[in-house]
């Protein structure tokens, strides 16, 4: 890749580079892990940011210092728990003192701290893990429970409001022709049919019945870092999404991610299941922290935003296959019909057992 070593160094100084690889299997931006001699820390993580996806960088790079800033702010005075720690990237500068640097390209490159002694997975291991990928949401969000959204930018208009996302796919279907595969047949009568329900969190919010709040945007299992000596969450990854929303975004997308045993990337879609036992794991992590701050009508929408929030990304996955995979990063043409498969699959096996989820949310309240 071009410009990727320059753009290392222009972080590393006084160091140097001693490794660069890619890290993660991020599906919008590119992320190397950076290995360095003659710096404090041994690691750092280096980003170039889709720009096509995050169309103003310099406000998502506002939101990340702001967040992270409160966050560890906020550790400082928390008490934790016997052996827990708990950490949230921090912003690098440059040599010159900047958040990012632009290459001769045009590219937007910047970089984090590197939570050391930490790893992810991709799928939940076991309900151990589930509930400690509960835990971290739980944590991030009472971390943030007392910073307004109101200093928040919102850096991606649009994003989780699933009548938005509606739209958009009305817009590229209308530009389509030809004949259609069953996959593809099986997507549009699975979006068909759940249309009118789809406005359900945004409807709530206009009556004012759920409000805005600073929100992780995208707390799925492989965002959570576990401490690798005592299978701990140690802290929150990818806070590019962090902005304004509804805490049920995260909470629905927590919950899309880490109750389907075999993840989002397996090609065995019909195969997918939603883990009820996974579910009352993570429930337990989460609302062992936010039974602080949930309202009643908080709790009363919990469902239907486990629910939407995988049919969402289905449909959002399914739009950028039909509009060409101009969103997603692809390995293949079908990938992405693939992956909204997966999602479409879990929204079903989500509606079969909505009356268990039902009871496992009353529990633990
Ligand atoms: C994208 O790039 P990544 O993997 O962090 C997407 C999320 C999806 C996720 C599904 C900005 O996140 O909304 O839930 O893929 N991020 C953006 O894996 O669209
Ligand atoms: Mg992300």
């Amino acid at each position: 890749m071009d410009h990727l070593l320059a753009a290392a160094e222009e972080f590393t100084s006084p160091g140097r580079v001693l490794d660069l690889r890619e890290y993660g299997h991020g599906n919008v931006n590119d992320t190397f892990l950076v290995t360095v001699t003659g710096l404090a820390k041994p690691h750092f993580i280096l980003q170039r940011l889709n720009l096509n996806v995050f169309r103003r960088p310099e406000l998502v790079m506002g939101n990340l210092c702001i967040v992270s800033r409160h966050v560890r702010r906020r550790l400082a005075l928390a008490l934790l728990g016997a052996g827990r720690r708990f950490e949230v990237p921090r912003v690098l500068l440059t040599r010159e003192g900047r958040d990012h640097f632009l290459d001769p390209g045009g590219s937007f490159w910047r970089a984090l701290s590197f939570i050391e002694a930490a790893e992810t997975f991709d799928t939940v291991k076991d309900t151990g893990h589930a509930q400690e990928v509960g835990y971290a949401l739980g944590r991030f969000h009472h971390l943030l429970s007392d910073l307004s959204p109101d200093h928040l930018a919102d850096t991606l208009p649009g994003f989780h409001i699933t009548p938005g996302y509606l739209a958009h796919y009305d817009e590229v279907l209308g530009r389509q022709g030809g004949s259609r595969s069953p996959e593809v047949n099986y997507g549009l009568r699975f979006v068909a049919a759940r249309r009118a329900w789809a406005h359900v969190l945004e409807d709530a919010r206009a009556q004012g019945k759920l409000g805005l709040r600073p929100i992780h945007g995208d707390p799925k299992v492989n965002n959570v870092m576990l401490d690798t000596a005592t299978g701990q969450a140690a802290g929150m990854v990818d806070l590019d999404t962090v902005k304004p929303g509804l805490l049920h975004y995260d909470i629905g997308d927590c919950l899309r991610s880490g109750c389907n045993p075999l993840g989002e990337e397996t090609v065995n879609w019909e195969a997918v299941r939603f883990e009820p036992e996974l579910c009352r794991a993570i429930l337990t992590g989460y609302l062992s922290l936010a039974q602080d701050f949930l309202t009643e009508t908080d709790y009363a929408y919990l469902y239907d935003g486990i629910r939407l929030i995988a049919f969402e990304l289905g449909l959002r996955f399914f739009t950028d296959y039909l509009a060409g995979n101009v969103y997603f990063k692809a390995r293949h043409p079908e990938h992405n019909l693939v992956r909204a498969l997966v999602q479409f699959k879990l929204t079903e096996r989500i509606e079969s057992q909505a009356a268990a989820i039902g009871a496992i949310i009353r529990d633990l309240r």
